[in-house]
């Protein structure tokens, strides 16, 4: 009895060894996300435009957090919204040929040739946020996938909202407006949404215009200026609308600080939807905030991993967003991630 006991427990052993390296195997073939092959882990390049913003810091905590417990080696940068230190950056990612480089590019153009030395060391480039123009060729050449909102249709939800609020058909309705960065896909693609809504409103009109370069500082000081020459021209201004909230907070210190009421003497209409937005439009000094999501880091890490199993990526990736009017702020603001 006794030799049989031990021949079944040596059985048993035997098994569970066989079952433990069987698993250990199928552990090797499902690595961590974060490794491509046997132990070799991912490595991503990724230049950031800057630090401008409240939605860029939430863009930033959102890649860095998602590459963090997907395992993969994140090589970042902070270009400080200059372009020649993001075409810095991606020679950089080239030179230590890095798996994938992914960016959000802080303007339209000047990315040819750096988009063609990444081609040609066949470096997979992500584009995330805001898309390129190239002087010749076809951008899609250049990358694998954009992944992003739709800025125009933002500009147009922006106009709607402000149109169905006023109900003004006829009577003027001034409009003072703080783009975004010069030349960025962003600033573009606002107005470019927005103005085509007002073609449609002949009573809302444009009458200042003008770069806050998407930040508070900017966007105070722009808005400062445009109320002296609306005072010193007799001009009434109506609206303020803001490329993002951030220009738009900045803007209410400087209306409040004219003697006016921000939300009541001018109603205010932005875009991004960050929780200063919300906390403005819950003290009455905000009316709508056109959402804009900047939680990109899980979409980029699967981009990522899809790319580094050798699947192909759609090549574009929409975010889905909505239009934050006052009204839903207090209700809304606790279940805001950004
Ligand atoms: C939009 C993003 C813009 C935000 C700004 O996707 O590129 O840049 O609207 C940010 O807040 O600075």
């Amino acid at each position: 009895m006794r030799k049989s006991r031990k021949i079944i427990a040596g059985i048993l052993a035997g098994v569970m060894m066989l079952a433990l390296a069987g698993c250990g195997a199928k552990q090797e073939a499902n690595a961590p996300a974060g490794e491509k092959n046997a132990g070799k882990k991912i490595t991503v390049g990724f230049s950031q435009v800057g630090a401008e913003s409240e939605w860029r810091t939430a863009n930033t905590e959102s890649i860095k957090s998602a590459m963090k417990e997907a395992g993969i080696d994140l090589k970042f940068s902070d270009a400080q919204q200059k372009q020649e230190n993001q075409i810095k950056a991606i020679r950089s990612f080239i030179q230590q040929k890095v798996d994938v480089i992914a960016f959000s590019p802080v303007v339209e153009t000047g990315w040819d040739a750096v988009l063609q030395e990444a081609k040609a060391a066949k470096i997979p480039v992500i584009l995330t946020d805001r898309a390129v123009k190239l002087s010749s060729g076809n951008p899609e050449e250049y990358y694998v996938t954009f992944m992003g909102s739709d800025f125009v249709e933002e500009g147009r939800r922006a106009a709607n909202w402000l149109v169905g609020f006023m109900k003004k058909d006829t009577e003027p309705v001034n409009i003072v407006e703080l783009q975004g960065t010069v030349g960025s896909a962003p600033a573009i693609d606002r107005k470019t949404g927005f103005e085509e809504v007002l073609k449609n409103h002949a009573n809302y009109k444009i009458i200042k215009s003008q770069t806050g370069d998407f930040t508070r500082a900017k966007g105070k000081e722009v808005m400062e200026a445009f109320l002296k020459s609306a005072k010193a021209e007799n001009q009434k201004i109506d609206v303020l609308y803001a490329h993002n909230d951030d220009m738009a907070i900045g803007a209410i210190q400087a209306i409040e600080e004219a003697g006016l009421k921000p939300g009541k003497d001018i109603i205010i209409v932005s875009i991004d939807g960050v929780k200063g937005a919300f906390e403005a439009m819950i003290a009455g000094k905000l009316n709508a905030t056109i959402e804009c999501s900047p939680l990109l880091g899980p979409q980029l890490v699967e981009a990522v991993k899809a790319l580094t199993e050798g699947k192909t990526l759609e090549k574009r990736i929409l975010t889905q967003e909505g239009v934050f009017p006052a009204e839903v702020a207090a209700k809304e603001l606790p279940n805001r991630k950004y």
